[in-house]
């Protein structure tokens, strides 16, 4: 099947379908025993994803069990601050830590020369993606917006506030800039690999988009992914590009107008009422059932399930969660979802 062909291109497109494509953010991972087993032989998790075979095998997971209308790319955020050659690790049950940047002279010692070579296992697992995936499945490539994989840079890992990260781009704001600056180079050279690697719909993560006062939103989030959309765009004007600016409020207002992104993944917290009034006028719109609610299933989780697809379904819309799965997600209730989606 032709890309364009595909559910998800079409509803990215614009068409309203009789019944929206489904995908999961994290439909990959820890919920699932077979990606566990995976996991466990494999060792590291940077291992897991530099190494295409197993990388494949985990992405095919999810599509196996349950025949969603898109695969997301096994990978993660943090292989770019990795590949500028920063140290980045996962320690079993702490999260991602990298060491953190202190200062100008930090950001000046990052360097994109090596870059494809690091992300070389990358592409390859895409370009084997796209010929192992059913026909009528899209492949989707993604990254982390420049923001919110700066924030791990800064703070080292995850954070409660932001302190240390909003602090530098508060008193710093030129060195900040330069990170910023090099993270939209980078990010849209990446993403414009994966498009010749076989990816054929983009998402920039933006998951800490919420934390800033809206000129910050502006010159920190919205403006750095608008640049990366428009030089992909140059470089490849038929991907279409989701954009996650999770927590945005009413800027994802502004982020829909300005981006340049042709889909929005609205956040669990998003009104949908306001959401099909003021964003599906313009964008393709993606989400939002809380994570949670697919943890607790049975009524509560259908009850939410329709309430979505009466106010956004009629399209252009594509069901989604509003964040990742999170790993105490029964399997069975994935399987029930899809089925209620499809119903
Ligand atoms: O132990 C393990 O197996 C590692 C858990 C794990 C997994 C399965 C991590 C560490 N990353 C991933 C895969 C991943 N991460 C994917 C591909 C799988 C899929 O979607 O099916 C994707 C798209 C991501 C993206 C990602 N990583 C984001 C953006 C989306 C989001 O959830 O907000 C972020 C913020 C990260 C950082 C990261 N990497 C891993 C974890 C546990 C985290 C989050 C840490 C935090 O909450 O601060």
């Amino acid at each position: 099947m032709k890309s364009a062909e595909k559910l998800m291109r079409r509803a990215l497109a614009g068409e309203s379908l009789p019944r929206p494509p489904i995908w999961l953010m994290r439909q990959a991972g820890r919920y699932l025993p077979e990606y566990r087993r995976r996991r466990a032989e494999i060792g590291g998790f940077l291992d897991l994803c530099f190494t295409p075979e197993a990388a494949v095998e985990v992405t095919l997971q999810p599509i196996r069990r349950y025949g969603f209308d898109a695969a997301i790319l096994f990978s993660d955020i943090l292989v770019v601050p990795h590949a500028l050659g920063q140290k980045v690790w996962f320690e079993e049950g702490r999260g991602p830590q990298l060491e953190a940047l202190r200062d100008a002279e930090d950001v000046a010692r990052l360097s994109s020369a090596a870059m494809h070579e690091t992300l070389a296992p990358v592409y390859e697992t895409l370009r084997r993606l796209a010929v192992e995936l059913p026909a009528e499945t899209a492949l989707i490539g993604f990254a982390g917006a420049p923001w919110t994989v700066a924030s791990y840079m800064i703070e080292g890992g995850s954070s409660r506030d932001f302190a240390t990260a909003k602090s530098w781009a508060y008193s710093r704001p030129d060195s900040f800039a330069d990170l910023i600056s090099l993270l939209v180079e980078a990010t849209a050279d990446y993403l414009i690999a994966q498009v010749e690697a076989g990816a054929e719909i983009l998402q920039i993560f933006d998951s800490w988009a919420g934390v800033w006062p809206e000129a910050e939103f502006r010159r920190w989030c919205l403006r750095p992914v608008a640049e990366i959309r428009r030089r992909v765009a140059a470089a490849h004007p038929d991907i279409p590009v989701i954009g996650f600016p999770r927590g945005a409020g009413l800027l994802y207002r502004d982020f829909a107008v300005e981006s340049g992104c042709e889909g929005l993944s609205l956040d669990t917290t998003l009104p949908l009422t306001w959401a099909r009034d003021t964003l599906q006028p313009k964008a393709t719109l993606q989400g939002n059932l809380d994570p949670l609610l697919l943890v607790t299933g049975g009524d509560p989780m259908q009850a939410a399930v329709r309430h979505i697809l009466e106010t956004v379904g009629k399209g252009p819309f594509i069901f989604n969660l509003g964040h990742g799965i999170v790993p105490q997600t029964p399997p069975e209730h994935v399987a029930q979802l899809v089925d209620l989606v499809r119903g």
